[in-house]
Parts: C-alpha cells; structure tokens; sequence
C-alpha cells in the first residue's frame, strides 16, 4: 500500500486551524526566552531514525506469538511498511537489514523500490546468535568467541558476507551483537574468550571499506545468563579502541541493568568520540523492547541533552554521524502504529533538549547552584513541544497527525486484504 499525496494534504488541511494557533503560541514563547523556532525545526526535519527490518511484524516471547495480520511477507513487503511510516512521518527514511533473515535476492531491485520510497539502507546486522539451515558449525557455544578456530571463521566470514551485502545497498557501518557468553560459572576462561572475541572482530574490521564504521554493541545478559562475552558499554569501547578508529561503541537502551545512569555513558563516549549507533526502545524491567518513551520519557530527555551537548561541545561533529535505529518489539500493538509512536517519543526528547537553556545551565554548574540547574532543564522538559514536531512533519509532506491518518485510511484492513490474515514477518 502506497499514500497518495492528495491523502495527506487533505488530512493535513482538516488539522489546520488549531495547528496554526497552537504553534504561534509555542513560537512566541519560544522567542520570549530566546529560542529561534526555525533552527529547532530544521534540526527536527533533518533528524532521522532508522527502521530495522525485523520490527514490521508482531513480536513475540518465548511463551507465544500473536499475529496481528497483513504482516510483510518479504522484504519488498517490509520496505513497502517502512515506507508508509516515512511518508506520514518524514522521519523514518531508513532500514537497517537483518542478514539472513532479509537477504535481498536481487540488490538493484531492492535498492531501486526502497529509493523511490525515500529510503536508504542504514546499518546492516549480522547475525551469529542462532544456527541457519545447512550450517557446518553449529554457534551453541558461541561463535565470534568460539575456542574451535572453524567456528570463528564461520562466524568471522558471515560477518564479511553481511559486509558485501551492504555494500551493494549503500550502507556504511555493520553491526554486530554477539550473544555469545555462559550460562554457568568455571564454563569459560573469560580472558581467552574476550582475547577470541577481540582477533574475530578485527578480521572483520580489516574487510571493511574504508569509510564504514564498526557498530559493536553490548548487553549484560540473555540468552547468556552467567557471563556475556560484552555485557557492558567498557568492554565494548575497550574493544573498539583495540579494533580501530572506525570501530565504535552502539548503545541499545535496553542493554542496561536497572536504573543504570544511561545518560553518563552517552555522555563519556562522546568525550571519546566513540558512540557509533544508538539503539532506542523502553523498558521497566531489562530489555523489555517498549515503546520509546513509553516508561520512562524523562530519562530519554537527559539522554538527549547529552547527545545535543556532546555534539555541539565535542568530538562527534554531528548526529549525522551517529546510526540511529529503533530497536522493539511489538507484542501487543500495530508494529506501524508503535513505531509512529516510538519515532514521535524521540523527537520530542530531542526536540525538549534543543530548547535547554544551555548557557543559564552551565551558569548554575558553574556557580554549583544544585536548584537552578534542576529549574533549567525542567522548564524545557514541561515545554509542550507537539506543534513543533507537527509542524516538522507538514513541512516536510509529512501528515499533522500520523496515527489518525494512518486509522483513518483503515491502512491495516489494507494490509490483510492484500496480504492476507495469517501472514508472519521474520524477526523476533
Ligand atoms: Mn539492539
């Protein structure tokens, strides 16, 4: 299913009254303290967030998988889906492949369908953490950081074939999440198995062109549960010094042990220049894959303000370098409905960090004022920020309100109809 221009505008001109009033009332007040509304904006329209392609399909757990129907069945399908959310959004004009789940038979085709819908291959993510049909070795025991050299390769020449695949599509960076580890203690020689992991890497890393980067993410546990072989953001930026300068450190915002200071993280790889990727999702308890923004928003504004500093202030040049992908699941919602919501929580973290008074803030550190500082960033975090972004997205052909279009439109009875009840997408 495709929208049609003439959908959104009409849609887009049954908004426009309270839209119009709403934004002229953030505008000015925006102005009032000094803020210049068209800046905010294009850092808006220009900010956008990749769609993995395995997150167009319901979700599930290891308990059970409820379809919710007229999911993609190939990875046209899901491109078509990405696709539907970037022409509502304008916001979303990526995908980050899943190799091998989403091989692209025909590299010129794909590349030419995902094109004309505005999209470019982002990141592509290979996969070692569960066997394929016909494989010679089997990753049970781990694959990057396997102690048999076989397996290694196996797992290093996947990664190398993910790499080609991606070059074909126009993607810089490859990402790797290993899951390897142990489950019990006394199973692993943790010093080797991190040595293996850190040889495996930089083979991977010494066929990789020149200009892409090295995504290496971590997580600190599951489906390992006694030790994983990078469970945290040090052993992962240890790695990537030892790789290379193009090998960086991915954050996955579920990959975290409860009430961990995520923001600080951010905050020190970028003194280092070394955050690569981010992965967005929520959680209440571990890597839950919620909803951006649906648990804890705040926590997602300071991780925001630390990004907006650190590339302002530091070694990043901009968020252009940084690969950013949505990262959930999708159990119980619409998957496009969740990731319209998702997409939306993050502008507006981003959006409420652009508005931080930096100047007054840095001021009240300085000035070790505990109280002001707290003042300056909830003045911007209490800033209802919604007419900015809506007015992003209109300017940029976008639709005011993307969820009511996308019911209104009935786009997944659409979906069914043409693809039928009982279709399932791969992923997780
Ligand atoms: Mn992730």
């Amino acid at each position: 299913m495709i929208l049609a221009d003439d959908q959104i505008q009409n849609h887009n001109q049954s908004e426009t009254t309270s839209h119009r009033n709403e934004l002229s009332q953030l505008t000015n007040l925006l102005s009032e303290r000094g803020k210049n509304p068209e800046s905010i904006l294009r850092r808006l329209t220009g900010f956008q967030v990749a769609i993995p392609s395995w997150a167009l399909g319901a979700g599930g757990t290891r308990f059970g998988r409820f379809s919710i129907g007229g999911e993609p069945r190939n990875l046209h399908e899901k491109i078509e889906d990405i696709g539907l959310i970037h022409a509502l959004n304008c916001s979303s004009g990526a995908v980050s492949l899943h190799i091998p789940w989403d091989i692209p038979k025909d590299t010129d085709a794909i590349k030419e369908h995902a094109s004309g819908l505005g999209i470019h291959f982002d990141a592509v993510n290979s996969n070692t953490f569960q066997d394929q049909p016909k494989q010679e070795h089997s990753y049970k025991f781990g694959s990057l950081s396997h102690t048999k050299k076989e397996v290694r390769n196996q797992a290093v020449h996947h990664n190398i074939e993910v790499i080609e695949y991606g070059k074909k599509l126009g993607s810089k960076a490859l990402t790797v999440w290993l899951a390897d580890g142990s489950n019990f203690p006394g199973q692993q020689n943790l010093r080797k198995t991190l040595n293996r992991t850190l040889q495996s890497l930089s083979e991977i890393y010494a066929s990789m062109p020149y200009n892409w980067k090295l995504l290496i993410e971590y997580k600190p546990f599951e489906p390992n549960f006694y030790s994983m072989v990078i469970p945290d953001w040090g052993t992962s930026f240890l790695l990537a010094n030892s790789v290379g300068e193009r090998a960086k450190t991915l954050v996955d915002l579920g990959h975290h042990l409860p009430n961990t200071n995520i923001e600080q993280i951010v905050a020190t790889l970028m003194f280092e220049g070394k955050l690569g990727g981010f992965h967005f999702n929520d959680s209440k308890y571990a890597d839950d894959d919620l909803t951006a923004g649906s648990i804890k928003p705040y926590q997602l504004f300071l991780i925001f303000c630390e990004l907006v500093d650190g590339i302002d202030n530091g070694n990043n040049d901009d968020f252009s370098n940084i690969d950013w992908m949505i990262d959930a699941s999708h159990n119980t919602k619409d998957p496009l409905e969740d990731l319209l919501q998702s997409v939306e929580a993050i502008q507006t973290a981003f959006a409420k960090a652009l508005l931080v008074d930096r100047n007054r803030l840095e001021e009240a550190r300085e000035e070790n004022d505990v109280v002001l500082a707290q003042e300056v960033l909830q003045d911007a975090w209490a800033t209802d920020v919604r007419p900015l972004i809506r007015e992003s997205r209109i300017k940029s052909g976008g639709a005011a309100n993307p969820i009511q279009l996308f019911r209104d439109l009935q786009v997944r009875k659409t979906l069914i109809k043409e693809r039928g009840i009982g279709t399932a997408a791969t992923g997780l």
